[in-house]
């Protein structure tokens, strides 16, 4: 039996990226070599990352999905080649990927569709026992960008974020294994994006804990005054990191692992 998933990730921990895609919006290809995704993942462990969130499929703004043959093509050699010895989530919305990858050790289930992608995954969390992250999407990869709108980007999160919770709880998961994501940039504005985390207070007030991945993202390149920006600088990542721990945020989701976790370290020491 797992702990609850606020005992298993104390405040703050990190989950460290490893993307094994060729066109992630910030590292694609760099851990596409399945040994290279392999040392990544150890060296975000040893750097302090509590876990690390395993990907097979980019969902970078205007991607295209791919099956869930070469997804698991892309990640099973990395999670073989892990199992024992890193703790691991995998980053899917494929319940053949999932279960796959909760056969070969990870404890997490990161769903960027909140369990609406594919019917067959809500069970297999539920059977695995595993975790499982919810996040918040608006549209799809493909087209989300093109005009996100919302009357209120956070009381809006909110109630879809309370309604998959509901969702999940019924398809049989344990609350206490759920965490939830306001899927920074997906489907948001900038502003919506720093909004979302101004006011996080009001997600965690749902009861879960709260992911938030702002790491790298086009709305810290965009505030830096680049209008264009596909990506963020480290710096803004870690300043986003530690505004969102200040707010409530458990887990930070992160591809620069060394800088958050002495980040999040200085800022957990000053406010505790
Ligand atoms: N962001 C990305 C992917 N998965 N999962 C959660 N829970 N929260 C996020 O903010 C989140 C996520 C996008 O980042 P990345 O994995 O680096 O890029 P890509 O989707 O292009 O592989």
């Amino acid at each position: 039996m797992r702990a609850p998933i606020e005992t298993r990730f104390p405040r703050p921990s990190v989950m460290g990226v490893v993307n094994v895609t060729p066109d992630s919006f910030s590292d694609g290809g760099v851990n596409f070599d399945p040994s290279d995704a392999v040392a990544a993942a150890r060296r975000m462990l040893a750097e302090g990352a509590a876990i690390v969130d395993v990907g097979g499929e980019s969902t970078r703004p205007g991607a295209d999905g791919v099956g869930a043959d070469e997804e698991l093509r892309r990640v099973v050699p990395v999670l073989e080649a892990l199992a024992g010895d890193v703790p691991v989530s995998i980053d899917t919305s494929k319940a053949r990927v999932a279960s796959r990858a909760l056969e070969l050790g990870a404890e997490l289930v990161n769903d960027v569709t909140a369990l609406r992608g594919d019917g067959a995954l809500a069970e297999v969390v539920a059977e695995s026992g595993a975790y499982v992250c919810l996040m918040h999407m608006q549209g799809e990869p493909r087209t989300m960008q093109a005009e996100p709108r919302y009357d209120d980007v956070v009381s809006e999160v909110r109630s879809f974020l309370e309604e998959r919770v509901r969702f999940a709880v019924d398809a049989g998961i344990a609350e206490e294994r759920i965490c939830l994501d306001p899927g920074i940039g997906f489907g948001k504005t900038v502003e919506h994006n720093f909004e979302l985390v101004r006011r996080l207070g009001e997600l965690t007030a749902v009861g879960r804990p709260v992911v938030v991945g702002f790491s790298r993202k086009s709305s810290l390149g965009r505030l830096l005054g680049d209008p264009s920006a596909t990506t963020g600088s480290v710096a803004a990542s870690v300043g986003a990191a530690v505004a969102a721990y200040q707010r409530g945020a458990t887990i930070l989701r992160a591809h620069d692992v060394r800088e958050h976790v002495e980040a999040l370290t200085a800022a957990r020491a000053v406010l505790a």
